[in-house]
C-alpha cells in the first residue's frame, strides 16, 4: 500500500474509532473496542473497504501508533484521543517531572484565565519530549512550548496516565503549574 492509501485509512480509523462510529453503524464496547470482522463489514459497506492485511499494515506502520488490537487480533482501538466517553482502564503512572504541551498564540490569554482544557477530547494531552509538543502546536499555526510543573502536579494529588502509544494524558492543568516562559 502506498502512504496515501495508509493515511487514508488511518483518518477514517480515528474518525470511527475515536469520535463517530454511529456514521457506519459500527459498535464500541465500553472500552473503546471494535470487533475487527464487524469493522471490515461495515467499512466496506460505507465506501470504505480494506481487507484484514491493509488494516494490519494501517496499524503496525502508524507513525504516532494511534490503533492496537487486542491480544488475539479480534478487536481493535484508538489509544488516545477520543471524544466519545471510553473508560481505557488505564492505571494512574508517575509523570516525569516536567512535560510539555504544544499550543498557538491565540489560546494563551483564555489558557492564562483557565488552565489547560481538554476541550473536546477525554483527557489534556501532554508529551514527554519537546519535539513532539511542538509538532503538535504546529498543528494550527506557530507553536507556543508550555512546560507543565507535572512533578508538583503528581505531589499535589492530580494523576497521570500513559496512552498505549507514550502520550501523557491527565484531566486539567490549571494555570500555577503552567510555566509560560518560552513564549
Ligand atoms: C488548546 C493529535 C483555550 C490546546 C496531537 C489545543 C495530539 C485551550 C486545543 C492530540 C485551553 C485542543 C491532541 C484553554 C487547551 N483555552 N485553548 N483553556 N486549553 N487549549 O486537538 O493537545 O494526530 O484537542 O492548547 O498530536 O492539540 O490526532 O488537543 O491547541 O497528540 O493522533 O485547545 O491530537 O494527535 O486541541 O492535540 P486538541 P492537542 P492525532
Amino acid at each position: 500500500m502506498n502512504e496515501r492509501d495508509k493515511n487514508k485509512i488511518s483518518k477514517f480509523l480515528s474518525l470511527i474509532l475515536r469520535h463517530n462510529p454511529g456514521t457506519i453503524g459500527l459498535h464500541l464496547d465500553e472500552q473503546g473496542w471494535a470487533d475487527v470482522g464487524e469493522l471490515l463489514s461495515k467499512a466496506a459497506v460505507h465506501q470504505h473497504p480494506f481487507s484484514i492485511n491493509e488494516l494490519k499494515e494501517v496499524v503496525l506502520t502508524n507513525d504516532k501508533q494511534r490503533f492496537s488490537f487486542n491480544e488475539d487480533g479480534s478487536k481493535i482501538r484508538a489509544s488516545q484521543g477520543h471524544s466519545i466517553s471510553v473508560e481505557l482502564n488505564l492505571e494512574p503512572v508517575i509523570p516525569p517531572g516536567i512535560l510539555y504541551h504544544g499550543t498557538v498564540a491565540r489560546f494563551l490569554e483564555s489558557i492564562k484565565a483557565s488552565g489547560l482544557k481538554k476541550k473536546d477530547r477525554q483527557h489534556v494531552h501532554l508529551s514527554k519530549d519537546k519535539v513532539t509538543a511542538v509538532t503538535v502546536g504546529e498543528r494550527r499555526g506557530e507553536a507556543i512550548l508550555l512546560s507543565i510543573n507535572s512533578d508538583r502536579m503528581h505531589n499535589d494529588g492530580f494523576l497521570f496516565f500513559l496512552s498505549e502509544n507514550g502520550v501523557w494524558l491527565t484531566d486539567h492543568v490549571p494555570v500555577e503549574y503552567i510555566d509560560f516562559k518560552e513564549e
